[in-house]
């Protein structure tokens, strides 16, 4: 079911190889959505909380009173959650707050020249949205994922969005409510989808909303998971409102050699298959007995998982494969070209190895430090760059949520002892008044 690469042998008959498109890749079309997304976020830009209403109506079948969730319903779900969860959750973030803690960077001050200072501060963005998707599964730990960091940058005000679950009185699914509560966090809106990046970017005003008091502060910033829709709300919104990554389908790579173990290579791939039927699930070994092994497991294995549709899409979908490699030199250069979200390594001395990975989202190294250990409990952050665009982002953390702001402090007389050289930088780029500038400070003195 899971279809294969083999590209053994090709580069010692001479090829040339491009790994970029040789590699299984899912063709996620965001500009198709964002048709269907530009009426919704004009919509509640211009008509506030009615257009929420009614959208919200529409696509999850909810009657919203008011877009808030009311504290003593995020009090009730916290006290109505199960323990051995809110044991794992609390872990979790403890978890997360040791890793991101340390992730806050310090303000550096550099003496340029006696008396002329150059200081990077880190601000914290002052507002942040947070997004929750609500649906083929729920996901409380994004909640910590995405709280953890932004309340180490120090972000002063904090609201999350989850959809309205019809099963659940029209409130964010209780789990979802319940992660807020041990975070602390407190504004909390039950509305889903691009109407809710729109909401988050716009803002809802009294006056766009009538009397009835709602109002909803825009923010500086939004984050968080979603499908294609909310990729595109996140496309067209950027601007008015800064976002992190369009996150697409969730990737899982392994690169194995024969010492791996099938079984558990195979469960880690249907572990992230078990997402989304466009989920990537991708093998990279030097093995052929891996490769027959992983399959027959997978196959095996298949047919127990209890989301067993969408894994079995998953895996015979063009963006999952196995990819036969003559040697794990090569296997480098092919998950480097791929750059997972999720990088697995299971071979040989896999520390070493890993340290000459140069692009992944996150990489897992060694037989015991699988993908689902980072999706809940390792610590690290599990939102990450998807669709390739590990070649050039890093996931979400502390430094997502801060902006490094150059403050510049020159005495006069470090000043004077550069007068010259921004005269001659602004001439030849024919902007005298730039130099005019430096020069207005020492009229009469001389120089
Ligand atoms: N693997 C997902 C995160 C997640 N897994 C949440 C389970 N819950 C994307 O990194
Ligand atoms: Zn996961």
């Amino acid at each position: 079911m899971i279809r294969r690469i083999d590209l053994r042998g090709r580069l010692a008959a001479g090829e040339t190889l491009d790994y970029r498109t040789l590699v299984p890749r899912a063709p996620v079309d965001v500009e198709a959505a964002l048709d269907a997304v530009r009426p919704i976020c004009d919509d509640v830009r211009h008509r506030g909380l009615a257009a929420v209403r009614e959208l919200t109506l529409r696509f999850d079948g909810v009657e919203l009173r008011d877009v808030r969730v009311p504290q003593d319903a995020i009090d009730q779900a916290l006290a109505g959650l199960d323990g051995r969860v809110r044991t794992a959750l609390e872990e979790s973030i403890r978890r997360a707050r040791l890793v991101h803690g340390d992730q806050r960077r310090q303000d550096v001050t550099t003496t340029v020249v006696p008396g002329g200072t150059v200081t990077e501060r880190w601000i914290p963005v002052q507002r942040v949205g947070l997004y929750v998707p609500g649906g083929l599964a729920v996901y409380p730990s994004s909640v910590v994922m995405n709280v953890v960091p932004a309340q180490v940058a120090g972000v002063d005000s904090l609201a999350v969005a989850s959809p309205p679950q019809k099963h659940f009185g029209g409130l964010p699914h209780p789990t979802i409510l319940a992660a807020c509560a041990l975070l602390g966090v407190t504004e909390v809106y039950a509305v889903g989808g691009a109407q809710a990046l729109a909401m988050f970017a716009y803002g809802l005003s009294n006056d766009a909303v009538g009397d009835d008091g709602v109002r909803v502060r825009p923010v500086d910033l939004v984050t968080g998971p979603g499908n294609v829709y909310v990729a595109a709300a996140k496309r067209l919104l950027r601007g008015v409102v800064g976002i992190d990554a369009e996150a697409g389908p969730t990737e899982i790579a392994v690169l194995a050699d024969d010492t791996a173990d099938a079984g558990h290579v195979a469960a880690d791939l249907i572990s992230q298959a078990e997402h989304d039927p466009l989920a990537a699930s991708v093998l990279v070994t030097d093995s052929d007995a891996l490769a027959d092994a992983v399959t027959a497991e997978l196959d095996l294995r298949t047919k127990t998982t209890k989301h067993d549709e969408r894994v079995r899409t998953a895996l015979s979908g063009e963006q999952s494969g196995i990819v036969l490699v003559d040697d794990l030199e090569q296997g480098l250069a092919v998950v480097d070209a791929y750059a997972a979200e999720h990088l697995e390594i299971q071979t040989r001395d896999a520390a070493t190895v890993a340290s000459r990975v140069r692009n992944a989202g996150a990489v897992f190294v060694g037989p015991w430090s699988p993908v689902s250990l980072g999706d809940y409990a390792a610590g690290s952050n599990h939102v990450l760059p998807t669709g390739g665009s590990a070649r050039h982002t890093s996931g979400l953390s502390v430094q997502t949520f801060l902006r490094g702001v150059h403050v510049v402090h020159y005495d006069q007389e470090a000043l004077k002892n550069v007068a010259d050289d921004v005269r001659a930088l602004a001439d030849a780029e024919d902007l005298p008044a730039h130099g005019e500038a430096i020069t207005a400070r020492f009229e009469g003195d001389g120089r």
